[in-house]
């Protein structure tokens, strides 16, 4: 397998860079000590009155680089025009407060208009260049303060894109396929085994685990594939709130989840182990989108298989399918039961392949 890391598809208008409060402070400060050119006509105008227009300029310089880094940030998408997704993941990350920023900035920005045209006329009615710089640096204060004030909590919205950034990429639109289980019951194998290209290692936000990406091409119908070892492993229950609401962005997709499990006599976990997870997961993800599948059955004999299918039965779920990862078998047609469920689920229309 693959442990290349992929590459992160963030949707295009959010591939800004937000910058930090304290790095437009001092681009202003720089901005603020760079000379500037005073036009002939006003140079001609006499020393103070060019040493006026001088602080002028700079302050405008100031304003038009202040207004354009923040607008910017409000021009960003709100979370209601994203995909549900993306929308998940942006408001988990900045603690949900990612729209209030992008509306503060827009304030800010018709606010450190409005400043600036007060400024602007107080500047250039000053009598001495002295006055004027007085001026000039109680504007480029009171700007630098309305900016402080705008991009308070920007922070969260830079740690939201950070995210973003890192997020894998997953295509929100794709059908898709999820594998949970617990380890050990061959998830990777699964992926491996049908995906045609090199399944990608990914870190996934807010957890310390890795989501691994894998495409299935059946003709013209492209599946993606994506294991979670270490998300949809264990039971719900024992995710911290973040795990669960990271994974609930997975909720967002259109997606079938597989659960697989072992019904060997030797799995790593006990069957009713892996029976109580499946529970946990099921109503987690929606049992509508749940296949249950046994893996490894070309090392399951019947009565063993018989008795697991007891045990899966007794807590109300039944067995979609009997697979073998290693060898291949059945799985063809736990992909055509995944094509047909999302199809079903989804209300879409996958193209076939006579
Ligand atoms: N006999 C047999 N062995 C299998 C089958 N599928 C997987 N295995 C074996 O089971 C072991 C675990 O498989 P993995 O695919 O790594 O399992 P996993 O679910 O990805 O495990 P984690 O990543 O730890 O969660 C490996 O030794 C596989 O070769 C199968 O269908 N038949
Ligand atoms: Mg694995």
């Amino acid at each position: 397998m693959s442990t290349s890391t992929s590459s992160a598809c963030i949707p295009e208008e959010l591939r800004i860079r937000v910058p930090s409060y304290d790095e437009l402070r001092r681009r202003v400060l720089e901005l603020f000590v760079q000379s500037v050119v005073v036009p002939r006509g006003i140079r001609k105008q006499g020393r103070e009155r060019a040493r006026v227009f001088r602080y002028m300029l700079k302050c405008e310089r100031v304003f038009q680089y202040l207004a354009s880094e923040i607008s910017r940030i409000a021009r960003l998408p709100k979370t209601a025009t994203l995909h549900p997704f993306y929308a998940e993941l942006i408001t988990l990350a900045s603690d949900g407060r990612y729209d209030t920023v992008v509306d503060r900035a827009s304030k800010s920005v018709k606010i450190l208009s409005k400043l600036w045209r007060e400024y602007r006329s107080r500047i250039l009615s000053a009598y001495t260049g002295v006055e004027a710089k007085e001026l000039a640096r109680e504007f480029v204060g009171r700007a630098l303060s309305v900016a402080k004030r705008g991009l308070r909590d920007i922070e969260y919205m830079r740690r939201a894109i950070r995210v973003l950034r890192e997020t894998p990429c997953i295509d929100v639109e794709a059908p898709t396929m999820i594998i949970a289980g617990m380890p050990q019951v061959g998830k990777s194998t699964l992926v491996s085994r049908i995906s045609s290209a090199k399944p990608e290692v990914a870190p996934y936000p807010f957890t310390t685990k890795h989501i691994i990406l894998g495409h299935v091409e059946l003709g013209p119908i492209k599946i993606q594939v994506v294991d979670t070892p270490g998300i949809l492993d264990r039971p719900v229950e024992e995710m911290n709130e973040i795990e669960r609401r990271a994974v609930a962005a997975l909720k967002h997709l259109k997606a079938i989840t597989v659960f697989l499990l072992d019904p060997s006599r030797d799995s790593y976990y006990r069957f009713e182990q892996q029976v109580s997870v499946l529970k946990s997961v099921a109503e987690f993800v929606g049992r509508d989108k749940l296949i249950v599948v046994f893996n490894k059955i070309d090392r399951v004999d019947d009565s063993r298989k018989a008795e697991c299918r007891k045990i899966v039965e007794s807590v109300g779920f039944n067995v979609d399918l009997e697979i073998s990862a290693l060898l291949g078998y059945g799985v063809d047609r736990m992909l055509q039961l995944v094509i047909e469920k999302i199809e079903r689920l989804y209300n879409v229309k996958l193209p076939r392949v006579l």
